[in-house]
């Protein structure tokens, strides 16, 4: 149902020409706004029922499809088409607008967190899922076509729900360690906290302006967001979404820097986060007492022992380890140890950080645009390998750990994103994202490291995005369009078994592969 001030849009929508006064002759952009657009996506564009419509959080829209978007309306959402209402000359001068930074930047404070923090049910939910499905073999499957998530079981593969999620979630989907909640992010900053045994929300709070992804403290205790907008990693209570710190992410001289990404490492119970305007690596300890590192020990406590209800935000207890490296870094994977940190730039290279020491060890010649973040490791012979795909190039880069040299490289039908396997499987799986053979996957051998086949799932349709059943039997491929498709394939014969029909599906996430941490999937 819309909402009032949405409703208000589409009166205007009915009284063309009232947004400016008449006889003007070049359209005022901020003018169309307020009176068009600022109802649903806020006075300040920071977003409301619709997203934001800031620079930072438009930068993956080209101007002419928000040109299209306003003309045409956005199918499945709530954004009405204005191409009947405002004539071509104002809809060029509202996206002129839109992609304007603001005078003033804008601000979202630990004020702005708590106020945006909602409590979604009653009560602590079922004591047992309510549903007869394996809750560890089940996938989450974000379909970004009308922004919704659909709940699979994964050995009937069959869809068990289907609810509506904020608008453009990015990244993965991370899970509590017991496998009961789901953590979604969208690119505005919402953070989601879903109950998978009782299929219903349980809070919902705004951590950022324009945030990167999410990462769940192996703990289970904290909810790590990195932003863009501001340049902040917020910490959150995992049970409720409750902000407990805002941690400025600047250097010496107090330049702020976006934060790329934000993971877990399990072994070190600490966040690692990689920032993109300064060289540094940030190392957030999460353990208290004895878990913690020694060089932590004593400056943690758990806020959970003290009284009253909203812990104050005080930094001590998320102290940050600052690790200088020799480039900026876009994103990162670690050794199966968690010991070492392997990070790429955009410009290509990749550096390895030894996160016991505290500094750079070694550094990898990687031509093209590495994208370390969807880097898998493997066993291969006695060994193991890491494997990194490349937005750039058609090649997959094959690292060996043991001595921090690329090894190996092969060769793909055009730039990748994502790649995948499982302990269970011979193979890897690797995407080509880009260019004319967008709808090819690449079934690799892990001994030989050669393609072994080249599926096609849906001919001229991107075919990206593989995902394991828990016991590895079978692959999950997402056709990524509109009217796309789940596609299961036995994961030995490479023979497909069920297509499921979603809209545009991108990432899945298995609650026992990414709960365990195997090898092979998403950390
Ligand atoms: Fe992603 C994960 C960064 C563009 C879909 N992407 C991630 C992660 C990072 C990242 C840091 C790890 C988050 C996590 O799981 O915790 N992505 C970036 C970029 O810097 C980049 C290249 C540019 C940008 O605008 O952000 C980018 N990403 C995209 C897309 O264009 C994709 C294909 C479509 C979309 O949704 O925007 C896309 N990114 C994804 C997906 C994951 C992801 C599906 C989760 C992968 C997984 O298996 O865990």
């Amino acid at each position: 149902m819309l909402n009032p001030r949405c409703l208000l849009a589409v009166a205007l929508l009915l009284s063309p020409g009232a947004a400016f006064p008449a006889g003007a002759e070049v359209p005022d952009g901020a003018a169309l706004y307020e009176s068009h657009c600022a109802a649903c996506h806020g006075d300040d564009r920071l977003g409301g029922l619709g997203p934001a419509l800031l620079p930072g959080n438009l930068g993956r829209l080209a101007p002419e499809d928000a040109e299209q978007v306003i003309t045409e309306g956005r199918a499945a959402t709530q954004m009405p088409a204005y191409g009947e209402v405002l004539s071509e000359a104002e809809i060029t001068a509202l996206v002129e607008h839109i992609y304007q930074a603001p005078e003033e930047p804008p601000r979202w404070v630990e004020a702005d967190i708590r106020g945006s923090h909602r409590g979604l049910r009653e009560g602590d939910g079922p004591g047992a899922p309510v549903f007869d499905a394996d809750p560890m073999n089940l996938f989450l499957v974000v379909e970004k076509g009308d922004h919704h998530i659909t709940v699979l079981d994964g050995d009937r593969f069959e869809p068990i729900h289907r609810f509506p999620t904020r608008y453009a979630l990015h990244g993965g989907v991370k899970y509590s360690p017991d496998g009961r909640y789901a953590y979604l992010m969208s690119r505005d900053g919402w953070v989601t906290q879903y109950d998978i045994h009782g299929l219903e929300k349980v809070a919902e709070v705004r951590a950022g302006i324009n945030s990167r992804n999410i990462a769940v403290s192996a703990d289970g205790r904290f909810v790590a967001v990195a932003n863009y907008l501001p340049n902040s990693l917020v910490i959150l209570d995992a049970d409720g979404l409750r902000p407990l710190a805002v941690i400025p992410v600047a250097n010496d001289h107090g330049e702020g820097s976006r934060v790329s990404a934000v993971y877990t490492a399990p072994p070190r119970q600490s966040f690692i986060a990689a920032l993109k305007d300064i060289r540094e690596v940030w190392e957030i300890p999460y353990a208290d007492g004895a878990e913690a590192l020694p060089v932590y020990r004593g400056i943690m406590h758990d806020y959970r022992e003290e009284s009253g209800e909203a812990p104050p935000i005080d930094r001590r207890r998320f102290p940050v380890r600052r690790i200088k490296v020799d480039s900026l870094l876009d994103d990162f994977f670690f050794d199966p140890e968690y010991r070492h940190l392997v990070g790429a730039s955009r410009q290509g290279g990749g550096q390895v950080v030894n996160l016991t020491v505290g500094r750079v060890i070694a550094t990898l010649d990687i031509p093209g645009m590495p994208h370390l973040g969807s880097g898998i490791s493997f066993r291969h012979g006695e060994g193991l390998r890491i494997a990194s795909p490349n937005l750039r190039e058609g090649r997959i880069s094959i690292i060996d750990p043991e001595r921090w040299a690329v090894v190996d490289a092969i060769d793909t039908l055009g730039p990748g994103f994502f790649m995948r396997s499982h302990p269970e499987t011979r193979y890897l799986w690797a995407d080509v994202f880009f260019g004319p053979n967008k709808d090819v996957l690449h079934v690799i051998d892990k001994e030989t490291l050669e393609i072994v086949e080249t599926l096609r799932p849906a001919p001229g349709e991107t075919a990206a995005h593989v995902e394991f059943t828990h016991d590895g039997s079978h692959a999950l491929v997402s056709i990524w369009e509109e009217d796309g498709a789940l596609v299961v394939y036995d994961a030995e014969t490479l023979e497909e078994v069920r297509r499921i029909p979603m809209k545009r599906p991108s990432g899945k996430y298995n609650v026992g592969n990414k709960t365990a941490y195997i090898r092979g999937t998403s950390h």
